[in-house]
């Protein structure tokens, strides 16, 4: 390789080392401009329009089921941090790689950023709360930008500098296929360029990033303006102290901070209550209905303790929670619209229930009509929904898992029947009906715990929501069941806290538990895997005792 290569005129060049650095320099500041680009135009057209989202979305969407419960479980909440970085590592790579190719092709590194913002926008088309073709628009104009910055920066680098243009024909860097050779470079266009340039991307991208801020301001405004009646028929009193006092057991109610989240969207949707409507329509509606937030509001509201787990929690997973919600009886709406349940004539067996971001969620119209407090929930532990938990409105049905039941951010209600829907999860493989497993789980002591010989607390949680909890039982390693002490029953749609005392010997000792729920039915020893309709098999924590 040479050190240095001149140009006719004796001008010295970048060296080739140099003119690569130089033109994956290019790239990157393309790939920027791209993505700070298409910021503000997002903001015009739909925050969640933007590149980095709907190839986020995409790529969720996408995912195989083992592959999402993997990344669930490396990462837990943080799966779609993991994803947004994985996203742009991939678009940094691809955007020096680009710019070293238009050094020597400057068309082509152009025509790839092209490519890229059209998967974008093909992305942002696909996406199942895409608007139209607008939303095509912040990758497609920030891959035009991006495209022109680059094929101007890499002309800069390649082409001759004004006073040393080459002879005609010399060294003709146009002809057929040869990678192209600068013959000088014109260093201080290339300076001006780039960082005018990067210098306009990051306004463009600040702009766009406090008007796509500014949108979420008004919703946050609307949920602080948001007074929660006094509900008509409140929670039954939580007991003074629900469970036993066992450092490490779950509370009985679950502080909305702790609440897991398990949801598809990358950012979280932000909607504006004031703005906000819900319809509900479809077959066997006699009197299809919009309602406003204010509308609920202004109803009788109720206020349960509901708990909520998610289908996607393994064996002794984090996945589920008790919060006591505030909401409409969904029955009550359902019923004013002239729906009936299919055991009284009704010919709609599912109800799918759409989301702001284009979620899909189906339940069986029979279970939410049949006397079980089944929500459209307002709030949350005596405050608005948080953002991350739906506001403004979502469903909460007991005994169901989330993905068949508590779609968050609400918009839309259709009444349909299993044979002719299939909702979001249903297309990837996950059961068309999910009643909650009877599940239990060792809270305490935590797996790999060195506890001291003596008396040691054993204590958990189990669920069987809408059945109840009837029994909870502790092996220790093959010892027999011994029968633990449960907290007073709240409701059966709430868990139940749970503890034993266990004299613990110095060793490696394996605790095992499994609940009984009130259908007499024992938590089974059969492990299986999440997907289609939730984890079985029994929960086991090995300590050892010191
Ligand atoms: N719009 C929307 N609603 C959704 C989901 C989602 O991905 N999008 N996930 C569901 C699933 S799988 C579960 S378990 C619950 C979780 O609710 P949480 O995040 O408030 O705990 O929300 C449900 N509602
Ligand atoms: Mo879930």
């Amino acid at each position: 390789m040479r050190e240095e290569e001149k140009d006719q005129s004796g001008r010295p060049g970048p060296p080739r080392l140099a003119l690569d650095a130089l033109g994956a320099l290019s790239g990157a500041l393309a790939g920027f401009a791209a993505l700070a680009v298409a910021e503000p135009v997002a903001a015009a057209v739909r925050p969640q329009s933007g590149p980095v989202v709907v190839v986020g979305g995409a790529a969720i969407d996408a995912t195989p089921a083992p592959l999402k419960d993997w990344a669930i479980r490396h990462f837990g909440t943080d799966d779609k941090l993991v994803l947004q970085l994985g996203i742009l590592a991939v678009l940094a790579a691809s955007a020096l790689a680009l710019g070293v190719l238009a050094v020597r092709f400057r068309r082509a590194g152009a025509a790839g950023v092209l490519l890229f913002g059209a998967a974008g926008a093909a992305a942002a088309l696909k996406r199942p709360d895409s608007v139209g073709l607008t939303d095509a628009l912040p990758s497609a104009v920030g891959a035009v930008a991006g495209a022109l910055l680059l094929y101007g920066l890499t002309g800069r680098l390649t082409a001759p500098a004004r006073s040393t243009a080459p002879e005609p024909g010399s060294a003709s860097e146009e002809a057929a296929g040869a990678p192209r050779v600068y013959e000088a470079w014109d260093r201080r266009g290339f300076v001006l360029a780039a960082t005018s340039a990067a210098a306009a991307s990051t306004v463009a991208g600040a702009i766009g990033r406090s008007l796509n801020g500014s949108s979420g301001r008004h919703a946050a405004t609307s949920r602080e303006k948001v007074v929660l009646p006094r509900p008509g028929s409140p929670a039954r009193p939580l007991p003074k102290r629900a469970g036993p006092r066992v450092a490490g057991i779950s509370p009985f109610v679950t502080p909305n901070q702790e609440f897991y989240r398990v949801d598809t969207a990358l950012v979280v949707p932000k909607v504006d209550a004031t703005g906000w409507r819900m319809r509900i329509h479809g077959k066997g509606v006699r009197r299809p209905a919009t309602y406003s937030f204010d509308d609920l509001l202004r109803r009788e509201l109720i206020e349960r303790a509901i708990t909520l787990t998610c289908v996607s929690n393994e064996v002794g997973g984090p996945y589920v929670g008790n919060a006591r919600w505030i909401g409409v009886r969904l029955a009550d709406l359902l019923a004013e619209c002239g729906v009936r349940p299919p055991s009284r004539g009704g010919s709609a067996d599912q109800l799918v229930a759409r989301s702001v971001d284009g979620m899909t969620i189906g339940s069986p119209v029979e279970d939410l009509m049949d006397g079980r407090d089944a929500l459209l929930a307002l709030g949350m532990n005596g405050e608005p929904l948080p953002f991350a938990h739906g506001f403004p409105v979502r469903m909460v049905v007991p005994g169901l898992y989330g993905f068949v039941s508590a779609c968050k951010w609400i918009e839309d209600i259709e009444l349909t029947t299993f044979d002719s829907y299939d909702p979001y999860w249903v297309k990837r493989g996950w059961a068309r009906r999910a009643p909650i497993r009877t599940e239990s789980r060792i809270d305490t002591p935590k797996p790999f715990a060195r506890p001291k010989a003596g008396t040691v607390m054993v204590a958990g949680v189990a669920w069987a929501q809408h059945r109840g909890i009837d029994k909870v039982e502790v092996r220790i390693d093959d010892g027999p069941w011994r029968e633990a002490d449960l907290a007073a029953e709240y409701t059966r749609d709430t868990w139940r806290q749970w503890s034993i005392p266990w004299q613990a010997t110095p060793g490696g000792h394996t605790l095992t538990v499994r609940a009984t729920d009130r259908t007499g039915t024992v938590q089974t020893d059969r492990r299986t895997r999440t997907i289609p309709d939730g984890a079985g098999g029994w929960h086991s924590v090995v300590v050892t005792v010191d």
